[in-house]
């Protein structure tokens, strides 16, 4: 079986990186060797940019650099880890990838969708064979980040920013639903992992299907 693509996303406090870990565990189970990666980061570059772009001290920052921070770390994600990792048959699970581009550059900042799929189209030629779309309420998802202390650069944003995040992604999901599950998030944190943890199980069914 050829490796895949498996991608988290979602808006702030979503619970990406709550089940993670369970659907880490959900592909090992199957049987599957799963490399797990992290956008802005990833890489020894990436983890540089992520400092970078998350800090608070640089406030200034405008769309279009942020856009380039973060199509730089991916390029590097992609070379490094994703395609090496695809080559060889395993598979990836990234927490975050190209979608949140379109989602907080594209939806949140502005930057028209076209220039962001340029981008894509260079710099980070792979696509996602499925991503599981971790969606709540902006306000409910803001108040559980909150909860965690200090917030970056990008959480500083307004409720507005993140309501157009999460409508760009829904708008991403309804455009593309052989790719995209969409989860409620808003549920407890057994329901939703649950809710992975099943969505994962058919996909891997169906891969093993059509190998
Ligand atoms: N960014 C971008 O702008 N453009 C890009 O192209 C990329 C990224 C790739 C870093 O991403 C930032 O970079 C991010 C988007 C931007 N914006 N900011 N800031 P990140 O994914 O590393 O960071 P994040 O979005 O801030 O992640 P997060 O807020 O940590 O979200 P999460 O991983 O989805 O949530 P979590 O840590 O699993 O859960 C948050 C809290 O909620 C935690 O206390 C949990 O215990 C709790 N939680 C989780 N699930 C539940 C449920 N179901 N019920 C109750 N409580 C829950």
């Amino acid at each position: 079986m050829r490796g895949r693509l498996v991608t988290l996303e979602g808006g702030e406090g979503a619970g990406k990186s709550t089940v993670l870990a369970a659907v880490r565990e959900s592909l090992q189970a199957h049987g599957i060797d799963v490399v797990v990666a992290r956008e802005p980061g990833g890489t020894v570059l990436g983890e540089a940019v992520r400092k970078l772009v998350l800090d608070p001290a640089h406030a200034g920052v405008c769309a279009e650099s942020e856009l380039l921070l973060m199509f730089a770390a991916r390029a590097q994600l992609v070379r490094e880890i994703i395609q090496p990792a695809l080559a060889s048959g395993r598979w990836v699970l990234s927490d975050r990838y190209t979608d949140a581009s379109y989602a907080y550059q594209g939806g949140g900042r502005g930057q028209p969708a076209g220039r962001i799929a340029e981008l894509e189209r260079w710099a980070a030629p792979v696509a996602p064979d499925l991503t599981l779309l971790l969606d709540l309420p902006v306000s409910e998802g803001l108040a559980r980040a909150g909860a965690r202390g200090e917030a970056d650069r990008i959480e500083r944003e307004s409720g507005d920013f993140f309501e157009r995040v999460r409508a760009a992604y829904r708008t991403r999901a309804a455009a593309e639903p052989a790719r995209f599950r969409v989860l409620d998030a808003s549920r407890a944190v057994d329901e939703v992992r649950a809710a992975a943890c099943a969505e994962i199980d058919r996909f891997v069914a169906a891969a093993r299907a059509s190998a």
